[in-house]
């Protein structure tokens, strides 16, 4: 069963973290290598394997969650699984298709997987016969036909290679219903096979622009420096991702669907699936629309990163139809605000209301995801004098320069696109403050990890839903009673009345808390129910879902324009268990 440690980290009973598969290279320096990385801000990440073939199904029993893990959940032999390989036959692989479709999404790289967890390699090797041209009907080179495709429209290409979990090898980390941990020489799997795939890799296909090691595991210091070697010797420019564990690596790989809520110094990116699963499964659905990939895009290069977005190709060779016909769309609008995405630089501001900003020299581009109706978008913190504004497809906005803030008329019609720009020039360099804004007429999350804490915890919830499916939360937690505070400090440009809400969790069963909230003088007490989480056995041991949910609060007057803080704290010992995400304040309507 999981438990939550003090940091709040849900832990599996073996001690792994998420952290442990997340990896972090502790870099935030200067960039000196792969600089284009910074310049990319959008890349296809790519997972086809035999796992493909079998769909996220085995013996008509269908897993759902991440489906390159089928042959380790269904606990599938060696021997059995290598069958798959025997009838392997993707005809409808199209090198050039899957290439146009990254460029048609507005992605600038693509990262495949050479080799996953279950040691099948995608590329023809002298090293293993387990691979692609040799084990299968297909007998052709999909890296060495990808390889060229990009070379031919203008792409970087680099691979995923598994360097500690290997399921088909004796030696491997991971296949324990093969064979006893016990016995197990992980250095001669990684002398024997890693190395030298990774060397084929580096070798074969022309220039590599990343190697990218994913779950570290039990890899010493020792063995991710010399794979980092390997790489660099044989190709300096060749970028190695902070999965190569012990804080290695020559940027940041985040947690899968790990979206920083700051901007973040250093080269990093996030990984993010398109639906619920890195391997195409037949039973996934659940993509994530244009809008929503558009939005986690911004989201991501707002912060200073690099959006990774997967796809998985079936096991006939083909991008599911769906799945690419989103990507084109986003790419549409990609196209059309290429500067505001590709090498453009993170947000000035705090957290902004309405959307996110993007720079580019003295360019701001305001992507705003919730369009105001009230014909009035004010962009908060932003003292630059002798600002206008332009909206993509429109004209020139009215520009109206007020104490601490800009306001931009705006159509009151929302534009027909996926996310609306307003690109500001700018005199010089953006004076902007970083101060959080409620701001009439939109919805104001105000968010855990940005309050003030006075003996109340900062805690990384991370939690699946069906087996590798990351989702993560920031909470506040470790109340005490009469001690604990939490405080947001805010300004408003004007007064208002909001409806608030709390975002929380308590999987305590029996009694509510009770709570007080200070604003503007005036004191509310409110309850909190527990909200009934149970421990999921089905979520493979790691423990109970964080049943999330929102309790409305009631109406708040908040006075303006200026400083504004609102206080929370526990009013009896039950608040213990709350976990709260955010408070919201939403206009009265
Ligand atoms: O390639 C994709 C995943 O297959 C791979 N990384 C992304 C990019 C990945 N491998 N492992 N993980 C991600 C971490 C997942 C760990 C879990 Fe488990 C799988 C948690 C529960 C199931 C391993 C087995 C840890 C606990 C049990």
């Amino acid at each position: 069963m999981g438990k939550v440690t003090e940091a709040g980290v849900t832990v599996a009973m073996d001690g792994t973290s998420p952290e442990m598969w997340g990896g972090r290279s502790g870099k935030a320096g200067p960039v000196t290598r792969g600089a284009w990385l910074q310049d990319s801000r959008f890349a296809m990440f790519i997972h086809w394997g035999l796992y493909a073939e079998l769909a996220g199904e085995w013996r008509g029993k269908r897993y759902h969650g991440i489906a390159e893990w089928i042959m380790n959940r269904a606990q599938i032999p060696v021997a059995e699984y290598e069958q798959v390989a025997a009838r392997f036959n993707p005809t409808g692989f199209d090198a050039l298709a899957w290439v146009r479709l990254a460029k048609a999404a507005g992605m600038r790289h693509i990262m495949i997987t050479a080799k996953h967890h279950d040691g099948f390699a995608l590329f023809k090797s002298a090293v293993s016969s387990y691979n692609i041209v040799e084990a299968t009907p297909f007998r052709r080179d999909p890296l060495r036909e990808l390889a060229d495709a990009c070379q031919a429209e203008g792409l970087r290409l680099g691979f995923y290679y598994s360097q500690t979990a290997d399921w088909h090898e004796p030696d491997g980390v991971g296949n324990s219903w093969d064979w006893p941990a016990e016995g197990r020489d992980f250095k001669r799997y990684l002398r024997t096979k890693a190395m030298p795939q990774i060397a084929e890799l580096l070798t074969n296909y022309g220039p590599v622009a990343g190697i990218w090691f994913d779950t570290p595991g039990p890899i010493t210091p020792a063995e991710s420096k010399e794979l980092v070697e390997l790489v660099h010797r044989l190709q300096p420019d060749c970028l190695v991702n902070s999965r190569i564990g012990n804080d290695l690596g020559d940027y940041d790989t985040l947690g899968d669907q790990e979206i920083p809520r700051l901007p973040r110094p250093g080269l990093w990116e996030t990984p993010d699936t398109h639906n619920d699963t890195w391997a195409y499964a037949r039973h996934d659905h659940n993509w994530k629309g244009p809008r929503e990939v558009a939005e986690r895009l911004v989201r991501v290069v707002s912060r200073g990163g690099t959006y990774m977005l997967n796809v998985g190709p079936d096991g006939s060779g083909r991008i599911p139809e769906l799945s690419a016909r989103i990507l084109r769309e986003v790419g549409q609008w990609v196209d059309a605000h290429t500067e505001a995405i590709h090498g453009a630089g993170p947000t000035p501001f705090g957290p902004l209301p309405w959307g996110e900003c993007t720079t580019r020299g003295n360019r701001l581009f305001l992507h705003v995801f919730q369009w105001p109706d009230s014909g009035r978008l004010v962009v908060p913190g932003l003292r630059s004098k002798g600002v206008s504004a332009r909206l993509a497809g429109g004209g020139e906005l009215a520009v109206q320069e007020v104490a601490g803030a800009v306001v931009l008329s705006l159509p009151l019609a929302r534009p027909r696109t996926l996310i609306p720009v307003i690109t500001l020039e700018l005199a010089g360099p953006a004076d902007a403050s970083r101060t959080a804004y409620v701001l009439n007429g939109c919805r104001n999350p105000l968010e855990a990890g940005v309050a003030n804490r006075q003996h109340c915890d900062l805690q990384a919830v991370s939690w699946m839903e069906k087996f590798g499916d990351w989702k993560h939360a920031e909470c506040l937690g470790g109340w005490r009673l009469g001690e604990s505070v939490a405080a947001w400090d805010f300004q408003t440009v004007e007064p208002g009345a909001f409806v608030l809400d709390v975002e929380y969790t308590c999987p305590e069963a029996g009694d509510y808390s009770e709570w007080r909230l200070e604003v503007g003088g005036t004191a509310v007490v409110f309850p909190l129910l527990d909200t009934g989480e149970r421990a999921r056995r089905a979520v493979f041991g790691w423990g109970e879902l964080p049943r999330f949910r929102s309790y409305r609060v009631g109406i708040l007057d908040l006075p303006g324009p200026g400083p504004c803080r609102l206080s929370l704290q526990p009013l009896d010992a039950a608040g213990a268990a709350v976990r709260i995400t955010a408070l919201v304040l939403t206009p009265v309507v």
